[in-house]
């Protein structure tokens, strides 16, 4: 069976059949949308080829919880999303015959190499742009489904519970699954879409034949339209007036602007007393709204350039109910990114293993939480605004905004007003104190599409500039995190804005 990504096949057909042949398997994963994502496709894939398995998660995987993995009772660990990075680690423990490891990532690797890994980045494919870790694990679950299919004469045991201890649900709702894992390819889609892996308003390389893949399996649509945040679920006023990625004078952030504007177009705004949302709108009244909009910009001189960004791809999960988050890609990664960032992995994985209930209701006020915390954290930075230096822009959160946010509360920030978007940001927070050790800070960073193509990598500005001050970072060209000592910031802020000096120089 032909798999999505040609280059990959063999590695993934590999790895595939190391899972196959594991009494059982571990599987660690990362703690965020495409951590939760690429858990829920490799959970998935190993229930359905009778493989029994437990789940954990962890937000860093660093040397202590790598030791916790290997002094569990597994032989094998399936690390999704991360260990690549951690290869280093991770074969010292693979030497000493405590676990043979496995892994589905698109980090770049450590020095150091093991014989069951499979990452793009391996394979000339683009981490960061192409292929996501959720996209990884898909290309592995698609080789899972050929490996067990082959074998499936062969005795293979009877547990197909696949879930012990907490962090693992079982799925409600297994009819849907494809015999080849196709099913699979809407959440390496919602991964992707998490993980800013969309440019130029769509998925591009290896993720795009996965989308060909999820449409073919009939779980995704696709079609051009409004790229906007929210066109399943918020009313539509306050759809247009959040929608600041390109700045709409008069309607962006402009809650009455927002309603002028709507009452003025010949359209049914509420239904039943309640405001209509995008989704709902008929392809004509949809085509009313973009061409006003569209016209709007244009009178108030938007650039041309930045007119064509309010139109993308939408990728549309065709199997969820319209009108919810989980219908849209980029809706539903935020949801995971609420449950994530609050440490409820449980309840995000929950949700992608189709638990429809109690999962999915904890995860929507998680989201109620995450976003009033957001938007007390724009305000804060907004209000105290950044220190500008030559070529990057920072500002030091203390205890007010929670360290697990404060990336995207900074990535959020840039354009309001004193926060430029034309130098990258970086962000301090306290990290909670672990054990007896010092409370270390957090460094998160941002940048935009188009300092990247001027040369910008994040991931070499946090890796760099925290070694130097003795910490640890990394990440991605647009976005990048390190963890830093305490004290450490003046030092560690000098020699970023050296590295982004030099990259776009
Ligand atoms: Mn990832």
């Amino acid at each position: 069976m032909a798999g999505p990504i040609p280059d990959l096949e063999e590695r993934a057909t590999l790895c595939a059949r190391r899972l196959y042949s594991a009494d059982r398997v571990l599987l660690a994963s990362h703690i965020d949308a495409d951590g939760l994502t690429s858990a829920a496709i490799a959970a998935q894939a190993i229930e359905r080829a009778g493989i029994p398995f437990e789940t954990v998660f962890e937000k860093q995987l660093d040397e202590d919880a790598i030791a916790a993995l290997a002094a569990t009772e597994y032989d094998t660990v399936l690390f999704t999303d991360f260990g690549s990075g951690q290869l280093d680690v991770i074969g010292q423990h693979e030497d000493a015959g405590e676990f043979t490891p496995v892994i589905a990532d698109h980090h770049q690797p450590a020095d150091r190499e093991t014989k069951y890994h499979l990452n793009p980045l391996l394979f000339g494919i683009n981490g960061a742009s192409e292929l996501s870790g959720a996209g990884t694990s898909y290309v592995l679950a698609r080789a899972l489904a050929a490996v067990s299919d082959d074998g499936s004469d062969t005795s293979q045991g009877v547990a197909t519970d696949g879930g012990v201890g907490a962090n693992t649900a079982a799925p409600d709702d297994a009819t849907d699954a494809r015999p080849d894992n196709t099913d699979l390819a809407a959440l390496a889609v919602v991964g992707a879409v998490g993980d800013m892996q969309a440019s130029s308003g769509e998925l591009h390389g290896a993720n795009a034949k996965i989308v060909e893949e999820g449409v073919d399996a009939g779980v995704l649509e696709t079609g051009t339209d409004l790229a906007l945040y929210g066109k399943q679920t918020r009313p539509l006023p306050k759809l247009l007036e959040y929608a600041t990625d390109v700045h709409i004078p008069g309607i962006s952030n402009d809650e009455r602007g927002a309603l002028r504007f709507l009452d003025g177009l010949d359209l049914e705004l509420k239904r039943d007393g309640e405001w209509r949302r995008w989704s709902g709108l008929t392809n004509d009244e949809k085509q009313t709204v973009a061409s006003a909009l569209v016209k709007r910009a244009v009178t108030k001189g938007v650039p041309a350039t930045k007119i064509d960004q309010l139109v993308g791809t939408a990728y549309v999960l065709a199997e969820e109910p319209v009108g919810t988050e989980l219908r849209d890609a980029s809706e539903f990664s935020t949801l995971l990114n609420a449950t994530a960032r609050y440490d409820r992995a449980d309840v995000g994985l929950g949700v992608c293993l189709g638990n429809r209930d109690e999962a999915l209701e904890r995860a929507r006020k998680l989201l109620r939480n995450h976003r009033r915390n957001l938007s007390a954290g724009i305000d804060l930075v907004t209000r105290e605004g950044v220190t500008v230096e030559d070529h990057v822009q920072w500002f030091h959160a203390g205890d007010r905004i929670r360290e697990t946010i404060v990336g995207i509360v900074a990535g959020m920030a840039m354009g309001n007003a004193g926060i430029s978007r034309s130098r990258p940001i970086l962000a301090f927070a306290e990290k909670g104190v672990d054990g007896d050790d010092e409370p270390d800070l957090k460094v998160s960073s941002r940048g935009t599409h188009s300092l990247v193509r001027r040369g910008l990598d994040l991931s070499v500005v946090m890796g760099e500039a925290s070694r130097a001050v003795g910490g640890d970072g990394g990440g991605h060209d647009v976005a990048a995190g390190a963890t830093v000592p305490n004290g450490a910031e003046r030092e560690f802020i000098e020699r970023a804005d050296e590295i982004v000096g030099n990259q776009l120089s």
